[in-house]
C-alpha cells in the first residue's frame, strides 16, 4: 500500500476556470434538432444589460441552470439560451450622464455581462445569443409589424401623452415625478399625438380562455391575467336625450336600471363636447379635466370632480327626466364613454351623488333582512353589500315591473325587452386595450413606416428592410437624435416616390421581448423563426420575475398567436411551465444625519453582534468600528443601498457557492435573504465534500460493490445513498424543491463523515455514496461536480454526459425495523427484528426485552398486539 498523498485542497477559482475552459472548448451545452431525446426547453427572462448582474439575475438564471443540467441528466435535449434585451431608456439617461452613446454603452455592459454569466458557470448554448438592438435582431419585429399593418392588425390613432412644455419632449410614465418633468421641472401636460397600436383586443377572448388550458402556469399570475383582460358581461343601452342624438351606456347591472338618477359622461365624449360649445364654464371645466393623470390609477383614487352640463336624459323605461353629467371618473377609452349612474348601488356613482346633492334611490335589497340596519337603506353612508351582484339573497325593489326579480332574471328581462324594441343589446366589453407601441424615444427600433402626404402611412418594403437606428449620436437629453435629425427622416414614397418622412418614433421595448423566446429556436432564420421553433416551442419551463405577470407575459403570449396565425409556429400558446421567482432580500443598515436623512451603509461593510443564541444584538461598520442602526429587512436595492454584489461573492466563495446559497437559503417562489453566514456556511459544506472524495481517492480504487457481502453497517450506508437519490430526484423534478434536496445530500455526507470503514466492502459503498453525491449536486454545483467525478476516477466518462443516478429498490429494503414495545400502552423499550421475522418470534424478542421483562414481572398477559414495522403493545394485568 502506497502512503497516502496530502489530499488537494479545494480551490473553487481553479476548479471552476477548469471546468469553464472545458465546456467552453467542448462547446458542451450547443444543441440541435438532430437528437434522438424527448425535447426540453429551458428559458430564463432575458437580462437587460444594466452594466453588472444583480442577485436577482443571480436567482433567476441558478434556478433555470439547475433545471436545465438536471432536465440532460434524465435524458433530455435541453435548450437554455441566453440573450440581451438591449433597448431602453436607461441608455439614454446612461449616456447622458457619461456622454457617451447609448450603442457603446449598452455593448460594454453586455461584454461585462456575458463575462459575469460565464464565470456563472451556466450551461447556456452562447452560439444562439443576441442583443435586440441590432439590426439582425430587429429586422424581423419590423416586418412583423408591416405585415400586421397590411392586416389591419396595427393601425394609429391618436393617444394621450405626458408632454414637458419646457424640454419640448413626451416623457414617459416614469420621467414625471409629482406631475412635473423629471430634468426640467415643468409641470406635464396631457398631449394627443397620433400612435401606433397592436390590435390585441382582437385576441382578448382567446387570451382569457387559454389561461385555463396552463396548469403549469402559477394561479397567482393566471388570475393577474383575466383580471387585466377583465371580460364583462353586460348591456349597452340607449337613453334618449333632449335636442340630441340618444345616448348609449354600458352597464353590468341593468337589474338596478330604475336606481338611475343622472347620467355621467366623460369630459372628451362628443355629447360634453357640443354641449361645451355653448357653455363657457363647461367649456373651462373640460379643459381642467385634461390636466389630471390618465392612469386608471389616478382615476380611481383622484376626488371625484363634475359638472351638470344642462342636458337631460330620458330614461327608457320609466321616462323620467335624468339630468346629464360630465364626470371625471368616466373613461372615454371604456364601454361607450357614458354611464347610468346608480348612486344608490355604485360606490363612485353614491360619492359623487353625495358631493353634488343629487337624488339617491334604492333598487336593490335583502330578501330577507336580519340586523335591524339591513332594513332599511340609508342613503348618507355608503353599504358595500348592495352593490354585489354575485350574491343570490338580494332581489329588485322600486322597481315596478321588475320588483322581486334578482339579478340574473332583471338582467335576462330587460335584455330581452331593449333587443326587441332595438333600444339596447347584450354586449362584452374587456377592460384590456389595445397595445400601443409608440414611444417618442431614441433608443428604440424604428417603426418601419413613411410618410407621404397623397399615400398617406406607407408600411417599409420588406427589400427596404431593416430601417437601421444610427448609432453613434450624441444625446443631450430633450429630443431624440433621430427626431433632430432633419436628414435621418428624410425618404421617398414607396407607393409614389414623392419626397416623404420616415416615422421618428421607435416601438416599446416589450416588442423585442414578445418572441426573443422564438428567435432562439432559429438562429439566422430568414424570417422571425423557421421550422424549428416547431421542434423546440412551447418553451417547456420559463422562469423569471413576478413583476411580469401581466405585460410582458401577456405580449408573449399574444406574440405567440401572431406567430400561429402568420403560419409560423403550430403551438398556441408560448409557454407550458411557468415559475416566478421570489425577490432577493437583505438586511439594511444605516445612520441618521443631522438633517434628519438616513445614510445607508451596505451589508458588507457592516460587522454583526450576536449573542450565545445567535440574535442579532448590533452592529457596527467595519471601517470604524462604530455602531450602525439596523433598520428592516428589504428588497435588495441601490436606494436603501443593500445590495449585494454577486461578482464579489463570486470572487470570493466561489460560483458553486454562490450558486449553493442561492438555491439552498429558500425555495425559488419565495423571498431569498442573503447573508453571509449562510454563504460561508455552503462553502463548508462543499469543502467538506471535497476533502471526503479527496481523502477517499487518496487510498486507492475501490473494489467492486458486492451487495450480497455487505454488513448490516454498510447495507444502512447504501440504505441512505438510494433513500437519497430517490429524495433528491423528486425534489428536483418534482417539487422544484432544491432546498430539501441539498439538505438531503448534506445528510448523506454527514453519515459518510462518521462511517469509518476501510474494509474493501467498506470503500465500495463510500464510492457509491460519494459518486452519488457528486452527481445529485451537479445540477447546483457543476464545478465541483466534474473535478470530484474525474476524482473519483471516471477520467473518460464526462459528468456532463452521466445519467442522473438510479435508485436501486433493493437497497430501499430494510432488512431489520426497529419496534417499540409498550405495556399497557406505556413505553418500556425497542427492539431490533429483522423486516420479514414472523409474529411468534416478535413476541418472543418484546417479552424478553430487559426493561420490558421488567415491568412484566407477576402480571399475567392477556393480549400481544402487534402492528408491523411499529410496535408491540403487551396487556398484561
Ligand atoms: C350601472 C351600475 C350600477 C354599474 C351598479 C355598476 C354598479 P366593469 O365591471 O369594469 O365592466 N362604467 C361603464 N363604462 C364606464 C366608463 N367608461 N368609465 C367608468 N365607469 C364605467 O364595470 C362596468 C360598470 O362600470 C358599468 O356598470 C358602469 O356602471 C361603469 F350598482 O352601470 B354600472
Ligand atoms: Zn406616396
Amino acid at each position: 500500500m502506497s502512503i497516502a498523498a496530502e489530499p488537494a485542497s479545494y480551490d473553487p477559482k481553479a476548479v471552476e476556470s477548469q471546468a469553464q475552459s472545458f465546456w467552453e472548448a467542448r462547446r458542451a451545452f450547443e444543441v440541435d434538432e438532430q437528437s434522438d431525446k424527448p425535447k426540453f426547453y429551458c428559458l430564463s427572462m432575458l437580462p437587460y444589460p444594466s452594466g453588472a448582474l444583480h442577485m436577482g439575475h443571480v436567482r433567476n438564471y441558478t434556478i433555470g441552470d439547475v433545471i436545465s443540467r438536471y432536465k440532460r441528466m434524465t435524458g433530455h435535449n435541453v435548450l437554455q439560451p441566453m440573450g440581451w434585451d438591449a433597448f431602453g431608456l436607461p441608455a439614454e439617461n446612461a449616456a447622458i450622464k457619461n456622454r457617451t452613446a447609448p450603442a457603446k454603452w449598452t455593448y460594454a455592459n453586455i461584454e461585462h455581462m456575458r463575462s459575469q454569466l460565464k464565470s456563472l458557470g451556466y450551461a447556456i448554448d452562447w452560439s444562439r445569443e443576441f442583443a435586440t438592438c441590432r439590426p439582425e435582431y430587429y429586422v424581423h419585429e419590423q416586418r412583423m409589424f408591416t405585415r400586421l399593418l397590411r392586416k389591419g392588425l396595427a393601425y394609429r390613432k391618436n393617444s394621450v401623452v405626458n408632454w414637458d412644455p419646457v424640454d419640448q419632449t413626451v416623457l414617459a410614465n416614469e420621467q414625471v415625478i409629482d406631475g412635473r418633468g423629471w430634468r426640467s421641472g415643468a409641470l406635464v401636460e396631457k398631449r394627443e399625438i397620433p400612435q401606433w397600436f397592436l390590435r390585441i383586443t382582437d385576441y382578448a377572448q382567446e387570451l382569457l380562455d387559454g389561461l385555463d388550458d396552463l396548469p403549469g402556469w402559477p394561479d397567482a399570475v393566471k388570475t393577474m391575467q383575466r383580471n387585466w383582460i377583465g371580460r364583462s358581461e353586460g348591456l349597452e343601452i340607449q337613453f334618449a336625450v333632449e335636442g340630441h342624438e340618444p345616448l348609449t351606456v354600458f352597464t353590468t347591472r341593468p337589474d338596478t336600471l330604475m336606481g338611475v338618477t343622472f347620467v355621467s359622461i366623460a369630459g372628451e365624449h362628443p355629447l360634453a363636447l357640443k354641449a361645451a360649445a355653448s357653455n363657457p364654464a363647461l367649456a373651462t371645466f373640460l379643459e381642467e379635466l385634461k390636466h389630471g393623470g390618465v392612469s386608471e390609477a389616478e382615476l380611481e383614487t383622484q376626488e371625484k370632480r363634475g359638472m351638470d352640463t344642462g342636458l337631460r336624459a330620458i330614461h327608457p323605461i320609466t321616462g323620467d327626466k335624468v339630468p346629464v353629467w360630465v364626470a371625471n371618473f368616466v373613461l372615454m377609452g371604456y364601454g361607450t364613454g357614458a354611464v347610468m349612474a346608480v348612486p344608490g348601488h355604485d360606490q363612485r356613482d353614491f360619492e359623487f351623488a353625495s358631493k353634488y346633492a343629487l337624488p339617491i334611490q334604492q333598487v336593490i335589497a335583502l330578501k330577507a333582512p336580519k340586523h335591524d340596519d339591513e332594513k332599511t337603506y340609508d342613503a348618507t353612508t355608503w353599504r358595500d353589500w348592495y352593490g354585489d351582484k354575485t350574491r343570490d339573497d338580494l332581489e329588485l325593489v322600486n322597481s315596478g315591473e321588475f320588483d322581486g326579480l334578482d339579478y340574473r332574471g332583471a338582467f335576462e328581462a330587460l335584455a330581452e325587452r331593449f333587443e326587441r324594441k332595438g333600444q339596447g343589446q347584450r354586449r362584452v366589453n374587456y377592460r384590456l386595450r389595445d397595445w400601443g407601441v409608440s414611444r417618442q424615444r431614441y433608443w428604440g427600433c424604428p417603426i418601419p413606416v413613411i410618410y407621404c402626404n397623397a399615400c398617406g402611412a406607407v408600411p417599409v418594403p420588406d427589400s427596404d428592410l431593416p430601417v437601421v437606428l444610427p448609432e453613434n449620436v450624441t444625446l443631450d437629453g430633450v429630443k431624440s437624435p433621430i427626431k433632430a435629425d432633419p436628414e435621418w427622416r428624410k425618404t421617398k414614397c414607396p407607393q409614389c416616390g414623392a419626397a416623404a418622412e420616415r416615422e421618428t418614433d421607435t416601438f416599446d421595448t416589450f416588442m423585442e421581448s414578445s418572441w426573443y423566446y422564438a428567435r432562439y429556436t432559429s438562429p439566422g432564420a430568414k424570417d422571425m423563426v423557421d421550422k424549428r421553433g416547431n421542434y423546440w416551442l412551447p418553451v417547456d419551463q420559463y422562469i423569471g420575475g413576478i413583476e411580469h405577470a401581466i405585460l410582458h407575459l401577456m405580449y408573449f403570449r399574444f406574440y405567440h398567436k401572431l406567430l400561429r396565425d402568420a403560419r409560423m409556429v403550430d403551438s398556441d400558446e408560448p409557454a407550458t411551465n411557468l415559475l416566478t421567482q421570489g425577490m432577493v432580500i437583505a438586511e439594511t443598515f444605516y445612520r441618521d444625519n443631522a438633517d434628519g436623512s438616513k445614510d445607508w451603509i451596505n451589508p458588507v461593510d457592516v460587522e454583526i453582534q450576536r449573542d450565545d443564541k445567535a440574535r442579532v444584538v448590533g452592529a457596527t461598520l467595519k471601517a470604524d468600528g462604530q455602531p450602525v442602526k439596523i433598520g428592516p429587512v428589504e428588497k435588495m436595492s441601490k436606494s436603501k443601498n443593500n445590495g449585494v454584489d454577486p461578482q464579489s461573492m463570486v470572487d470570493k466563495f466561489g460560483a458553486d457557492t454562490v450558486r449553493l446559497f442561492s438555491m439552498f437559503a429558500a425555495p425559488p417562489e419565495q423571498s431569498l435573504e442573503w447573508n453571509e453566514a449562510g454563504v460561508e456556511g455552503m462553502a463548508r459544506f462543499l469543502r467538506r465534500l471535497w476533502t471526503q472524495v479527496q481523502k477517499h481517492v487518496a487510498d486507492g480504487a475501490a473494489q467492486a460493490l458486492d451487495v450480497a457481502a455487505l454488513t448490516a453497517d454498510q447495507k444502512a450506508v447504501r440504505r441512505k445513498t438510494h433513500e437519497t437519490i430517490d429524495k433528491v430526484g423528486n425534489d428536483y423534478g418534482k417539487r422544484h424543491s432544491f432546498n430539501t434536496a441539498i439538505a438531503a445530500v448534506m445528510e448523506l455526507s454527514n453519515l459518510l463523515g462518521k462511517f469509518d470503514d476501510a474494509s474493501p466492502q467498506g470503500r465500495a459503498v463510500r464510492q457509491e455514496a460519494l459518486e452519488a453525491a457528486v452527481l445529485l449536486l451537479n445540477p447546483i454545483t457543476p464545478h465541483a461536480s466534474h473535478a470530484l467525478w474525474q476524482a473519483l476516477g471516471h477520467e473518460e466518462t464526462l459528468i456532463e454526459d452521466v445519467a442522473f443516478p438510479q435508485v436501486d429498490t433493493e437497497a430501499l429494503v430494510r432488512d431489520s425495523v426497529t419496534l417499540a414495545v409498550q405495556v399497557n400502552g406505556k413505553l418500556r423499550g425497542t427492539i431490533e427484528v429483522s423486516a420479514d421475522a414472523a409474529r411468534d418470534q416478535v413476541e418472543a424478542l418484546a417479552k424478553a426485552e430487559p426493561n420490558t421483562a421488567k415491568f412484566l414481572e407477576g402480571l399475567a398477559i392477556r393480549k400481544v398486539i402487534v402492528v408491523p414495522g411499529k410496535i408491540v403493545n403487551i396487556v398484561a394485568g
